[in-house]
């Protein structure tokens, strides 16, 4: 009796368990297989370490922990991570090459759209699909600025917040430091240049315009001393491009409307997703400025409008710098 009392709860315990995360059941979240918070695929691809084990190099520290942290999850001392390399698919300024109309200066467009599908979980975009959601920000562009060419820091933070799944945070004056803290802890950060100063023969600008370009950085190598780039605008070798860290430093310039020239504000934009969940907890949050919102169900998020495939998996001490406002109900 006893015996089969137990099976009862256990049994009990499971359904619960069952029940309580049924609000993610259409949620695309990457499998990790030994729930040490970074996803398989980040193991294989990014990362180098052991997807089966939870502290690849044994040092009693979790993998996801240390690259939180910026140390070694291969290196079982103090050694740092050096080099990082996020998976995010690459998409040209002019996707299907075709440089006529707005094609001719996506490159703002072409870094949100990279990020946007980074944050969704897709290692590769359609073409067309790049090409439809980029038109839609030239159009929303047009719609409320008259243009779309050209768009500084600012226009582009707020594409990003009205109409992606991500949020942005304008950072003037960034520092090496900083940036390579954002891409440890998985977040891609866009980049505005005085595109000259890059000294990238393969990016085609006109010789008469402002050589304002925008791209997206994914990585960071320390041993070469180099930031990893999807460089929309490089003909040739935009996809992890390497630009040494003082070059891509050195050519950080906002455009800048009144003199047309990009020669404003050292500047970037941090990212982060608007849809988060711990990986041992079913809640899902909901990101603004510095709060948090849980979504108290799955009708509920639905009822939003959310995206289940924008749900990201996040460490707990990252979310508690979010202050907890009321829940989504
Ligand atoms: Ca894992
Ligand atoms: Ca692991
Ligand atoms: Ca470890
Ligand atoms: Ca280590």
């Amino acid at each position: 009796m006893k015996k089969i009392l137990s099976i009862y709860i256990l049994y009990l315990i499971i359904l619960v368990g069952i029940l309580m995360c049924t609000n993610l059941i259409d949620a695309k979240i990457l499998p990790d297989y030994d729930n040490d918070g970074l996803a398989d695929q980040e193991e294989e691809k990014v990362y180098n370490t052991d997807r089966n084990n939870p502290d690849t190099d044994q040092d009693g520290y979790p993998d996801s922990l240390e690259i939180f942290h910026g140390y070694s999850p291969v290196q079982n001392n103090a050694a740092r991570l050096n080099k990082v390399t996020l998976n995010i698919p690459y998409i040209n300024e002019s996707p299907d090459g075709s440089w006529t109309g707005p094609w001719k200066n996506g490159c703002e467009e072409a870094s949100i759209a990279m990020i946007e599908n980074f944050y969704l979980g897709n290692e590769t975009v359609a073409i067309k699909d790049s090409m439809d959601f980029m038109m839609t920000l030239f159009n929303k562009q047009d719609q409320i600025w008259g243009s779309n060419a050209d768009a500084d820091a600012y226009r582009t933070a707020k594409l990003i917040d009205d109409y992606t799944n991500y949020n942005a945070i304008i950072i003037d004056n960034p520092t090496i430091a900083s940036i390579k803290k954002e891409l440890n802890q998985k977040r891609p950060v866009i980049s505005f240049h005085y595109g000259k100063e890059l000294q990238n023969p393969n990016i085609p600008f006109l010789a008469t315009g402002s050589y304002y370009h925008v791209i997206v950085l994914i990585g960071y190598d320390d041993t070469t001393g180099e930031f990893i780039a999807h460089d929309n605008g490089d003909i040739k070798t935009g996809e992890k491009h390497r630009y040494n860290y003082d070059v891509l430093m050195n050519s950080l310039n906002d455009f800048v409307f009144e003199t047309r020239q990009a020669n404003g504000t050292p500047r970037v934009i941090f990212t982060y997703p608007k849809l988060v969940k711990l990986t041992n907890s079913p809640h899902v949050y909901y990101l603004k400025d510095n709060d948090k919102q849980w979504i108290v169900n799955e009708q509920t998020f639905n009822a939003q409008g959310f995206d289940w495939a924008a749900i990201n998996v996040v460490r707990q001490e990252w979310l508690d710098n979010f202050t907890e406002d009321a829940d989504i109900k």
